[in-house]
């Protein structure tokens, strides 16, 4: 048993396109809380918060975006998880909100004097900074942030940066040439399209987590709608053809479970406004149900 807390997170502040916004209320209709509960969890739904003020940082620059509100949705992001004893889920939102959520679970993991392991689940590694984005979108650049780039001074400090060894970032297959020299340079473990294609995702996940269990480390997991098939997973605003699939997808949610290790997780970039029925929304849950216990005979049961 878990004590799960659920922390809405409506922003499309670092998006190209509006309506991840409306993500928490479609995990919410979607039964979220009652399908964990349903697992023997305890789960609080900690309804959404707000971004305080910006502090004057300014709104957008010539190519950034939302700078101001993006930082102070960071801000917010980063109290509340860190406010947190128990398993904190943070509902999108867009990706920029790991930006907040990884800098606090690194915080709380330094407290512990532990490492904090990250399991990136991504079309897109999400490596730029203020400087090299030319999208001007901000949740391309939270893992940038949260492993210590130069270049967001306008952010909140970081008290504990994550290691790029300690990130492993699985089903990339979208990347500019600044996050991919980022990559080279860095030690991040990517596991890429291809190699998922080539190797599949049960053994690298599974040497992965022998690295987090042999480092007494914690471990987030940030889940971007787009890692999956955009055939299984309609709703997001940036569709990558070529994306993971419903049982790798499962399979990586279950393998995690098994290890005991997992303590906090992102659900992203669901725009609810470009579902079908719901059916991002219930599968985005179903993956969510697979991390924290449910086995596959139960799932199979559900149709969508
Ligand atoms: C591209 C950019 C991105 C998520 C799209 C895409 C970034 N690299 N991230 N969707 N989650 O705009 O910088
Ligand atoms: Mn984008
Ligand atoms: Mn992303
Ligand atoms: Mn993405």
């Amino acid at each position: 048993m878990t004590n799960i807390a659920l922390i809405g997170v409506p922003t499309y502040a670092g998006a190209a396109q509006r309506g991840c916004q409306m993500g928490p209320e479609a995990y919410r209709t979607a039964a979220l809380a009652e399908t964990l509960s349903a697992l023997g969890h305890v789960v609080e739904d900690r309804g959404d918060i707000r971004p305080g003020d910006a502090g004057g940082i300014p709104h957008s620059n010539k190519v950034v975006k939302n700078l101001g509100e993006t930082v102070a949705w960071t801000r917010a992001i980063r109290d509340a998880g860190l406010s947190e004893a128990g398993f904190p889920v943070f509902l999108g939102g867009d990706h920029c909100l790991a930006a907040g959520s990884i800098s606090a679970m690194a915080e709380r993991a330094a407290r512990e004097a532990r490492p904090l392991f990250v399991l990136w689940l991504d079309a897109h590694p999400d490596l730029h900074t203020p400087a090299t984005t030319t999208s001007g979108n901000l949740h391309g650049a939270p893992m940038a942030y949260v492993t210590g780039a130069e270049g967001f001074d306008d952010y909140p400090p970081l008290a504990a940066r994550v290691e790029p060894e300690n990130v492993m970032m699985m089903g990339l297959r979208s990347v500019d040439p600044a996050e991919n020299a980022r990559i080279a340079a860095n030690g991040f473990e990517v596991r890429d399209m291809r190699s998922i294609d080539e190797h599949g995702v049960a053994a690298p996940l599974r040497a992965f987590l022998e690295r987090v269990k042999a480092a007494n480390g914690r471990l987030h997991v940030s889940l971007d709608v787009d890692f999956l098939e955009p055939g299984i997973a309609p709703a997001v605003g940036t569709t990558v053809p070529g994306g993971a699939t419903f049982r790798e997808a499962h399979l990586i949610m279950e393998m995690v479970h098994d290890s005991g290790l997992a303590s906090s997780l992102d659900l992203v970039e669901l725009n609810p406004f470009l579902d079908e029925r719901g059916r991002t929304a219930k599968l985005m849950v179903d993956l969510a149900a697979s991390l924290m216990g449910r086995k596959v005979l139960d799932r199979m049961t559900r149709s969508y």
